[in-house]
């Protein structure tokens, strides 16, 4: 009961109220988050706003005259002509086939927030040239690109062309709409004049009805002072002047909480229009489908971290993390659109073919009367500027490259990290850690990782341990690795109001904190009760934080010791939405409204760094985090939260998942067995099945669940779990290469199948199988009782083998596949490399120096490529000292080489090649094998008619050379 009363402490805490409704949900009725927590559109007072400006014409105008070309690019005045306020729009053809779009106010009252530590470098320009002009429209070519823009002076455009065909326009439907900052009405330190402003408005409104003026903009764009020097701007006392101005445009109050908004209504929205795309992705963290849905006429898609108590499925609702990057995809086309802004933001999609039906969109078709299909994405931001990169494509790799190159790509994992985590809220202490860790040795399951949750600190106090029940980390942490397994603890960013605790002493000394509007340090409520929030986006704080992460500093700490950072949204259970506050104070003077969004990419950027600095640079990190935004790629994995112990919550994995990879988060996972309740076995058995194929394999459960090591499952189901987590360590090799692409290219580990095959329209929806790489394609089990599955095989010529029974079968088809409980649908594709360890050991560490076994599955011309990526595991030497393998083998004409796909590597290992086995292949008379300075020699082999498996032992060549083998 411990767990019940501390989630209805929180949730008392949080809401008054809701302790009924937890008690109701734990005791195991269908979850539900309760919604009313959490703003609508219409609720969000900018949301409302922006969304009420409708498409037509649109009042901004390009001033041509004001049009400057330089290096940087062309920079050119909008006027809004209905508040003749003046923007700045500043475009730049960018290198690799991208464009970039800012617009701000050409004279601010106050900067507008410009999100810092997202791009890895100011990325290269392509020179603008004006190649085209007349009275209202300019035309510009980009150097090295092969598209056109055209600005349209009014109402204000940009179409980006390639060769005749449109690619994309931006505010084709006049919905840009940037508000100006502006004189406050009332004194806002003046609580009194609050309450009169607002009995004040209620009275206006009610006598402006008539009025035809658009209540947003004011008609203020004289009255105000717009002479800003940056500082805070000094409120007007003349509420005689004010116009009517929509509700929430100065403050807004949400449940009991209130937003001062002292700068007043800053929020920006831009529409972009996609001619010829249909299908768009992207845009996490949602627990939605993969494919994104048209949204007019509901709630948009919501981006905006937040902590959501049981969150619900298939709807837009925001979620921990926010990635704002689209991708929309047609047969022809791949492109992606990165609004770069930290606030809380929301997309609306909206498409000329939706609510068509398909056999009228056919119609359309064959009589050619159709439009072209197109959809239209509206962005819309509280604060900060609009800053928009048009990633051109043409493929979805290219969009992937365009991607990586400005934020950076998935870091390269530990090889531990890639196998299975342990985990629960909470592993009592010490002993039990112990106890779970040979369990694992007991029932001979592979297992690298055990985690410890909040319980494990003293009193929620991060960094430290409890010392009753972890009285000795130091010698449970030597226990864990001398068998090669690791610990992760975690580490929260709501440190304890606590004059006693050092972290939070230095943290308030230094003035480190988040501060509330009038300076002082901010405070909610979480955990360890009144907690103080490092101020993230401080780069001191952050190296202060990295610090902690020293052996001297973190006490009790080990190099086998890993981190996890929860409730970085933030998440705080007394705040608005259970965050914090949008007038708080950050560093710089900036608002949390304006950086909301980065706070957990900042924090786990400390964290990883601290990981990083307290091996002295020679380590790679490993950091979970729930929160995240464009680029945390960079500092490690994510999960989706609290999910639940249900079949939807399973099945919603893969989307999630997938969204996450498409905007190069590919390092992630789900809670296996569902966080909240207790699974059914056959949930779990599925879940682990499901788990084993996704990048992230953890398992993990609330504090109120059952135990559920596999263990502790009936007997009759041990050999399913230990089959499928030795499927998992069988595939590390295949794994850690998949990173090492993902690391090198920005391309995703787990892959939705339209990106494999983008003409292939059937593919396009596709939400329950996956692709790992171009190589393995996944369909998981995720119904009860299910007794077969449709899988999609893919691919007009391709042909798949099934990794069980080697069983082949043709693409395109939809087959129906007989399952057991014993395991799920896995394929090769012909044309494919795999590599295997087929020994597995208690972890991976045990493992890595292995022999491999090479899967090389046929493609019908007889052919297949694979790679395989090697360094030492852990360290980036990788990096400094180009000590690694990268392996490229390739199969034809009967004959399978290896060969250095990277000549810049170099790395001893005594990992050698024990078997490989060909699928698809017929009998030799012969097997020979070629080696640099050696006589050749003949291999043996066995070959099986029934399933065309040929399989050749013992090459013994060392992984790193160069090798042939000819069937003859
Ligand atoms: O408010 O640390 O998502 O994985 O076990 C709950 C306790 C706080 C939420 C995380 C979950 C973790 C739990 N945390």
């Amino acid at each position: 009961m411990a767990a019940v009363a501390a989630v209805a402490e929180r949730r008392r805490r949080a809401q008054p109220g809701m302790v009924l409704l937890c008690l109701g949900a734990c005791l195991g009725m269908t979850l539900a988050v309760d919604r009313s927590n959490f703003k609508t559109c219409d609720e969000s007072s900018f949301c409302k706003r922006q969304r009420s400006v409708r498409p037509g014409l649109s009042p901004y105008r390009a001033l041509l005259d004001t049009l400057q070309l330089g290096p940087d690019g062309l920079t050119v005045h909008l006027i809004n002509e209905a508040t003749k306020v003046l923007l700045v729009l500043q475009l730049q053809g960018l290198q690799k086939n991208m464009t970039r779009i800012r617009i701000d106010e050409l004279e601010p009252r106050r900067p507008r927030y410009r999100v810092p530590d997202v791009l890895v470098a100011d990325p290269p320009t392509a020179r603008l040239s004006v190649s085209g002009r007349d009275d209202n429209s300019v035309e510009l070519t980009v150097a090295e690109g092969p598209y056109k823009v055209i600005l349209t002076a009014q109402p204000f455009r940009l179409d980006l062309l390639e060769e005749r065909s449109l690619l994309l326009s931006v505010n084709a439907r006049g919905l840009l709409h940037l508000e100006h900052q502006r004189a406050p009405r009332v004194s806002f330190s003046d609580k009194v004049s609050v309450t009169l402003r607002s009995i004040w408005d209620k009275i206006r409104s009610l006598f402006a009805r008539q009025g035809s003026k658009d209540p947003a903009e004011g008609g203020g764009a004289q009255a105000e002072d717009t002479a800003g020097d940056g500082d805070q701007p000094q409120p007007e006392e003349t509420p005689e002047k004010a116009e009517p101005e929509e509700s929430g445009a100065w403050e807004e109050t949400f449940k009991t909480h209130s937003d001062s908004k002292p700068y007043g209504p800053t929020s920006v929205g831009l529409d972009f229009s996609l001619p010829g795309m249909e299908h768009v992705y992207g845009i996490p963290e949602h627990g939605d489908n993969l494919r994104l849905k048209v949204t007019e006429g509901g709630e948009p898609y919501r981006l905006y971290n937040l902590d959501v108590f049981q969150y619900e499925l298939y709807n837009p609702m925001a979620l921990y993390g926010s990635v704002p990057v689209l991708l929309a995809h047609s047969p022809q086309r791949d492109l992606g659109i990165f609004w770069l802004n930290a606030a809380e933001t929301w997309v609306d999609i909206s498409s000329n073919t939706a609510g068509k039906t398909l056999f009228g969109k056919m119609l359309d078709y064959l009589q050619g009367s159709g439009e072209t299909p197109q959809t239209d994405v509206r962005w819309m931001s509280e604060s900060g500027i609009i800053d928009v990169f048009l990633l051109l494509g043409s493929t979805v790799t290219d969009v992937f490259r365009q991607y990586a190159s400005l934020t950076g790509t998935q870091a390269l994992p530990p090889l531990f990290s890639l196998g299975y985590h342990q985990s629960r809220w909470n592993y009592r202490d010490e002993a039990d850690v112990l106890d779970v860790d040979q369990g694992f040795d007991d029932h001979n399951l592979p297992c690298d990782v055990i985690w410890l949750d909040i319980e494990h600190a003293d009193g929620k106090r991060y960094f430290t341990w409890d010392p009753s029940r972890f009285p000795q980390p130091l010698t449970m942490l030597d226990q864990l690795a001398a068998k090669r397994r690791k610990l992760v603890t975690i580490v929260d960013p709501h440190i304890k109001v606590d004059s006693g605790y050092r972290v939070h002493e230095e943290l308030r000394n230094q003035g480190l904190y988040v501060k509330t509007r009038d300076g002082s340090d901010y405070e909610g409520w979480c955990w360890p009760g009144s907690a103080g929030y490092p101020d993230f986006t401080n780069p001191s704080m952050r190296a202060w934080w990295a610090n902690m992460f020293s052996f001297d500093n973190y006490e009790g700490s080990a190099p086998n010791l890993y981190v996890w950072n929860d409730m970085n949204e933030p998440s705080v259970f007394n705040g608005p939405e259970v965050t914090m506050l949008k007038d708080a104070q950050h560093y710089g003077g900036w608002e949390h409204r304006d950086v909301h969004n980065i706070y957990g990419f900042y924090v786990h950027m400390a964290t990883a760094e601290g990981l990083v600095l307290r091996s002295g640079g020679v380590e790679r990190p490993f950091v979970l985090s729930r929160a995240f935004f464009a680029g945390s790629q960079r500092f490690g994995a994510v999960w989706t939260g609290d999910n639940a112990a249900e079949w939807d919550h399973l099945k919603i994995s893969i989307p999630m998942c997938l969204s996450l990879g498409l905007v190069g988060l590919s390092f992630c996972g789900a809670d296996v067995g569902g966080f909240f309740k207790n699974p059914e076995p056959e949930l779990l058995v599925r879940w682990y099945q499901m788990g084993a194929y996704q990048p992230f394999f953890r398992a993990h459960a609330h504090l109120d669940t059952g135990r559920r090591e596999p263990w502790l499952l009936a007997t009759q189901y041990h050999d399913i779990i230990r089959e499928v987590l030795n499927q998992r360590y069988s595939l590390l090799p295949f794994w850690y290469t998949l990173f090492y692409q993902a690391h090198r290219e920005g391309v995703p580990v787990m892959r939705p199948l339209w990106v494999q095959y983008p003409q292939d329209v059937t593919t396009f929806s596709i939400d329950d199988q996956f692709l790992l790489g171009d190589a393995l394609l996944v369909h998981p089990v995720s119904d009860a009782g299910a007794h077969g599955v449709q899988v999609y095989l893919p691919g007009q010529g391709e042909v798949w083998y099934d990794t069980q029974s080697y069983q082949k079968h043709h693409g395109p088809q939809t087959l129906y596949l007989p399952v057991t409980l014993n395991s799920i649908p896995v394929y090769q594709r012909g044309g494919s490399i795999v590599p295997r360890w087929m020994r597995v050991r208690r972890s991976s560490d045990c493992m890595k120096e292995d022999p491999i076994t090479l899967f090389v599955a046929l493609s019908p011309q007889g052919t297949a490529q694979g790679e395989l990526f090697l360094d030492d595991g852990h360290t980036f030497n990788y990096q400094t000292r180009q000590e690694f393998l990268l392996r490229r083998f390739s199969f034809s004409g009967n004959t399978l080489v290896s060969s250095s796909a990277d000549s810049q590597g170099h790395f001893e290992t005594p990992v050698w090649i024990e078997r490989v086995v060909i699928i698809g292949a017929g009998k030799p008379a012969a097997v020979v094998l070629h080696t640099k300075g050696s006589p050749e020699s003949r291999l043996s082999f066995q070959h099986d008619p029934e399933t065309s498996v040929l399989t050749l032992r013992k090459p013994g060549v060392n992984v790193a050379s160069d090798w042939s083998i000819h069937l003859r």
